[in-house]
């Protein structure tokens, strides 16, 4: 007699041809996680659909035989929202990566979820326009991810989150439902637009099969502008005289002890002999000709005022991505220390006093622990990572540190934040979403859920739970 896993094997192996069914214990722990730390994978077997409708054969059979999905794009989070840890099976996009149209009038891109952030980008470069959502993860994140999470990224300070350009996506809802969502139009006030429930909502209500994509203009050259600060605070007053006269692109911020880390890593040479606390990466666009010396005339004001002690412009596109590298590799180069991670976000005015009230109890708090600032300071978006000494596991570092992200996520909730701001909830901050959101908030979120997937199907235990 075949056991109720081998059955459901030789079901999705009709569905999709058994070629396309992975079993293996080598496919099961690589597309049983994401980027998240410490995590224990074991999903029951991995499907590779090519097709909307066997997508749709799939969540049927999941209904009919209860079995759980788990929607896998590039699996680059760090919350655990692709982390498959109960048999379930896990459902990758990797075959679903075509572009599938595009609207020159309409500057509309239409593709299948599976297509990564950068082919998205380079397609839209190459017609001459521009895809403005990036992060250093853009070569292997998928547009279905980064929907599934709103994911934000380096440039959100200028043209937003995911949200603001998916014009249109079709969904198989958990309930097996295909729903064509608002199918590229700019205007559409006929009611609830479910796109945007879909849109953050981390896989828990189905299927994102197909996206259509809004394109921005390109933009002009742009250049990067390093600085380097002796503390936290002044951050922000450096951000007003910047914001104030140029076009922003990107304003990120990095602690020295993040950079140390890069630094040593990828044997650099450090931006400046003398070490500043704090760095501004400030990247502009080169909208007129007099830009660059704006620029330096503002470098100049903050230097006298005592707000900056130290800086370097971009000369060429090399220099700009050389400066860069010293924030985005930050991630990778601490990744080996399995750092705890917070992504936590306040509204851009409240920055200077959140952060001085959060350093205060970080050094009260984590007194022996290497604590790591940087992140996307420019639209609120802190990055704390906490470093794992040597001598401790992963499990009781983590155990340690989870007793106070009670008190981090408090102060998050005293200043109306979010504890996250991009990496979505996922496994790993379920336990605090109500630090962000209200229990009334909660329960609505529930009772959607429960509209779209009635069978709990879809992604089980993330986000929020239904039972
Ligand atoms: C970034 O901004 C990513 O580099 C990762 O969102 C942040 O590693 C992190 O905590
Ligand atoms: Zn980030």
């Amino acid at each position: 007699m075949r056991s109720n896993a081998d059955e459901l094997i030789s079901y999705l192996a009709d569905i999709v041809g058994p070629r396309w069914v992975k079993t293996e214990s080598v496919d099961l722990n690589h597309y049983g996680k994401d980027w998240t730390n410490d995590v224990n994978p074991n999903p029951s077997a991995i499907v590779f659909p090519a097709s909307i409708e066997e997508i749709k054969l799939i969540v049927a059979l999941a209904n009919k035989k209860k079995v759980a999905l788990v929607p896998s794009g590039g699996r680059t989070g760090l919350s655990g929202g692709a982390l498959a840890e109960n048999s379930e099976v896990v459902v990758s996009f990797d075959r679903m990566n075509k572009i599938l149209e595009f609207n020159a009038e309409d500057r509309l891109i239409t593709c299948e979820p599976g297509v990564t952030t950068k082919t998205l980008q380079e397609y839209a470069e190459e017609k001459e326009l521009y895809y403005p959502v990036d992060f250093a993860s853009s070569g292997s994140s998928q547009l279905g991810g980064n929907v599934a999470t709103n994911a934000g990224g380096i440039k959100v300070i200028r043209y937003g989150m995911t949200r603001n350009w998916v014009q249109g996506m079709k969904v198989v809802t958990g309930e097996g439902q295909l729903l064509d969502l608002n199918r590229g139009l700019v205007k559409n006030a006929s009611g609830l637009d479910f796109r945007h429930l879909f849109i953050g909502s981390e896989g828990t209500l189905g299927f994102i099969i197909e996206l259509t994509i809004g394109l921005s203009s390109l933009p002009k050259g742009s250049t990067v502008i390093l600085v380097g600060l002796n503390n936290m605070i002044d951050t922000m007053t450096v951000l007003e005289a910047f914001r104030n006269k140029l076009t922003l692109n990107a304003f990120e911020f990095f602690s020295d002890k993040a950079l140390a880390h890069v630094v040593k890593e990828h044997a650099l040479q450090k931006p400046f002999d003398k070490i500043c606390e704090f760095y501004a990466l400030i990247e502009f666009e080169n909208t007129t000709s007099s830009d660059l010396d704006t620029a330096q005339s503002i470098f100049e004001h903050c230097f006298k005022c005592g707000l900056v002690v130290n800086g370097t412009i971009s000369q060429s596109s090399r220099e700009a991505k050389k400066l860069w590298r010293f924030r985005e590799d930050i991630t990778s180069a601490i990744s080996k220390y399995s750092p705890y991670k917070n992504d936590i976000s306040v509204r851009i005015s409240q920055v200077p006093s959140f952060l001085s009230e959060l350093d205060e109890l970080i050094k009260r708090i984590y007194p022996s622990f290497e604590t790591l600032f940087f992140g996307h300071i420019g639209d609120g978006n802190i990055h704390l990572n906490i470093v794992k000494p040597a001598g401790l596991t992963t499990k009781d570092f983590y155990k340690e540190c989870e007793k106070v992200t009670e008190m981090v996520f408090g102060l998050v909730q005293k200043f109306g934040g979010s504890v996250s701001a991009e990496h979505g909830i996922g496994v790993l901050k379920k336990p605090y979403l109500r630090y962000s959101r209200s229990k009334e908030e909660i329960t609505y979120m529930k009772a959607v859920k429960r509209i779209f997937d009635p069978n709990n199907i879809m992604n089980p235990g993330k986000l929020v739970d239904i039972n």
